[in-house]
């Protein structure tokens, strides 16, 4: 017997199902792809020219240089940046998305969208120090969007990008300043490790590293201009009851699954989809349109506006499986190409959108922010005539779902605790943190991947850190994971937190108005935005007076396998957090880079990555970690 694929139990339920189906599966590919390449594994294999590919032979007997002279600290290095660079670009380009929307919003060529939380948009300009007196919302929209969208035209080298100046702690920005590793232009910095990192150019990995750390935190700029902007067009989240698992799918409804990440087009399509219900019900679906999120797309809907999560990353396939997705309509980052295929097997239309993420076999309907109420009526109507072909006897929707109370953004955080302290709502947080009530704080994001039983790492580290009193934060994924698992309820504080925490949660929860305690992990939306958790820490560590590498915080991607948690895990890094890995890094092959990550970091930075495969494990050593920090600060 192999190792345990998943502890969802949905995928107990489907998987039987897609085999007797003849439906291969993500992890029967995992399986088909093994042994997997050890040279790849450890990061030393270079593909960057024709006169390769090369690999060093970790053992020391064979080739200790590429044909051009590489050896493994160049070759794992500018492997590693590369994946920094394409994670980067990733966020970053959604992030400008949103950022031209505001600006199309703002000049009035955009009937689709509007700003609907105008305080956020007020409190966005402020942050960057736009004067907004007399001023009504398209000029202040118009400033916001022109000033974010400097961070991808900027050309001076000494002037950082707005959006990182105007999010971190001072001694951050100068601790960074001083290593030359902030950010002038998301764009530029892109560009310029895919310069570098050509046949032939920056062969010295302490270089070649600092400017990996450099395109991160180009990422993590391109997170916060996302993060903040989608909530001043579509609202900021508040906490909301909703569910999670492919149990929300509905066998008496037209099903919608929406997957990706983008919010540009989910939005529009929730939108639509309310004003076409009485279509679908004509179309003899009782209950009208049910729309399901998967990934972070799921993860937006679900924090902003309730919209219950079918699937996260591993369980995509799963949810087509059910047999009763009418349509899986996706954007961007994470979607795999077999949903296509498997798509095919059932009635289901698998709908791509954007112009540079199609799918063989997927059906394209171009979408456009100037033409986007067209494409998603196309995208419902085609929805509702795949209904009309589904198959009632293929249907097989797993009776798993969860309650999840989802939403916490900075915003809604501060105002639960606002209920406790309105002068000063920081204040009820520092104080347990201060006195011990709470040890510290982790903030799990990331992915799930094929080398861990799907979402077990996530639960099991996170019941061992409740237990231990640590406040918990999740984004992306791993939220996803927690929610499906029943961890984001208030049922599961009372049952895992421990005493200390629970008080405090059930004090918080209580006065907030929750009847209760608050859930056991907060759910902060997408990966773009694990930017909102970097909003709260900043906002302790100015309180305090001290540097997030300061803060009891700690980072954890038990399950991490894209490139974009390659990016987001330095950024974490070079914010000052120690930052968990629970999936192997493709970097072991050079000790000299392992090291520089794992150890000089803490000198640079504060933050390092710290690489543990076992969650037990990985737990202790975090609780250690903080532990660690509290003593730095005298608490
Ligand atoms: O941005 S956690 S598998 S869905 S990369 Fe992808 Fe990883 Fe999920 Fe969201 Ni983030
Ligand atoms: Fe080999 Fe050097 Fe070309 Fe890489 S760049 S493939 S190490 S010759």
């Amino acid at each position: 017997m192999t190792m345990k694929l998943s502890t969802d139990p949905s995928a107990a339920t489907l998987l039987p199902i897609a085999k007797k189906e003849g439906i291969s599966t993500v992890w029967d590919r995992h399986r088909a792809m093994q042994p997997q390449c050890g040279f790849g594994q450890l990061g030393v294999c270079c593909r960057i020219c024709w006169k390769g590919p090369c690999r060093v032979d970790p053992f020391g007997d064979g080739p200790q240089r590429g044909i051009c002279g590489a050896d493994a600290d160049t070759i794992v290095a500018r492997n590693v940046i590369r994946m920094i660079a394409a994670g980067a670009a990733g966020h970053s380009e959604h992030g400008r998305h949103v950022a031209l929307a505001l600006q199309g919003v703002a000049e009035g060529r955009l009937p689709a969208y509007q700003i609907r939380d105008e305080a956020k948009l007020r409190a966005v300009a402020a942050k960057l120090d736009i004067c907004t007196e007399g001023q009504d919302i398209p000029a202040i929209a118009a400033a916001v969007a022109k000033a974010t969208l400097e961070d991808f035209q900027n050309q001076d080298h000494d002037a950082p990008c707005n959006w990182i100046e105007a999010t971190l702690t001072k001694k951050r920005l100068e601790r960074l300043q001083a290593l030359h590793v902030l950010p002038h232009n998301i764009d530029a910095v892109i560009t310029q490790i895919m310069g570098r990192t050509l046949v032939g150019c920056d062969a010295d990995p302490v270089n070649l590293i600092l400017g990996g750390i450099k395109g991160a935190l180009a990422d993590f700029n391109g997170m916060c201009l996302a993060t903040e902007l989608s909530d001043a067009l579509f609202g900021t989240p508040s906490p909301v009851i909703t569910a999670a698992n492919l149990g929300v799918i509905k066998p008496d409804a037209v099903n919608i699954a929406v997957h990706g990440h983008n919010p540009l087009l989910s939005e529009v399509v929730c939108e639509v989809a309310g004003q076409m219900d009485e279509e679908a019900r004509k179309a003899g679906a009782p209950a009208g349109i049910n729309i399901v999120g998967i990934c972070c797309t799921g993860n937006e809907v679900m924090v902003r506006h309730g919209i219950p999560l079918a699937a996260n990353y591993l369980s995509q396939e799963l949810a087509l499986v059910t047999g009763a997705v009418d349509a899986m309509v996706v954007d961007v980052q994470c979607i795999m190409p077999s949903v296509s295929e498997i798509g095919a097997c059932f009635h289901t239309a698998v709908i791509t959108t954007m112009a540079e993420n199609k799918i063989p076999g997927a059906t394209h309907v171009d979408f456009k922010e100037e033409t986007a109420l067209e494409s998603a009526r196309r995208i419902v109507a085609t929805a509702i005539e795949a209904y009309k072909r589904r198959d009632p006897r293929r249907v097989n929707i797993p009776d798993f779902k969860q309650t999840a109370i989802v939403g916490f953004g900075v915003e809604s955080v501060v105002a639960a605790l606002a209920t406790l302290n309105a002068e000063d709502p920081l204040q009820p947080l520092i104080e347990n943190i201060a006195n011990g009530n709470i040890r510290g704080i982790a903030l799990f994001a990331g992915c799930n991947s094929t080398q861990v039983a799907q979402d077990s790492s996530f639960v099991t580290m996170a019941k061992k850190l409740a237990a231990n009193n640590v406040l918990m934060l999740a984004t992306g994924c791993g939220a996803g994971s927690f929610a499906k698992h029943g961890l984001m309820t208030q049922e599961a504080t009372l049952e895992y937190a421990g005493d200390s925490l629970k008080a405090v949660m059930t004090a918080i929860g209580t006065s907030a108005g929750l009847n209760g305690p608050l859930p056991l992990v907060l759910h902060m939306g997408s990966c773009v935005d694990n930017s909102r958790a970097v909003q709260v820490a900043v906002a302790v560590a100015d309180k305090l007076g001290v540097d997030l590498d300061q803060l009891p915080l700690v980072a954890s991607a038990p399950e991490a396998m894209s490139e974009k948690a390659v990016a987001i895990g330095t950024w974490s890094v070079a914010l000052g957090i120690p930052t968990h890995l629970g999936t192997m890094p493709q970097v072991t092959g050079s000790a000299k880079v392992t090291e520089l990550l794992t150890q000089t970091a803490k000198d640079l930075l504060g933050g390092y990555f710290l690489v543990e495969l076992d969650p037990n494990l990985a737990a202790d050593k975090l609780l250690e970690v903080i532990e660690e920090r509290r003593k730095g600060l005298g608490i």
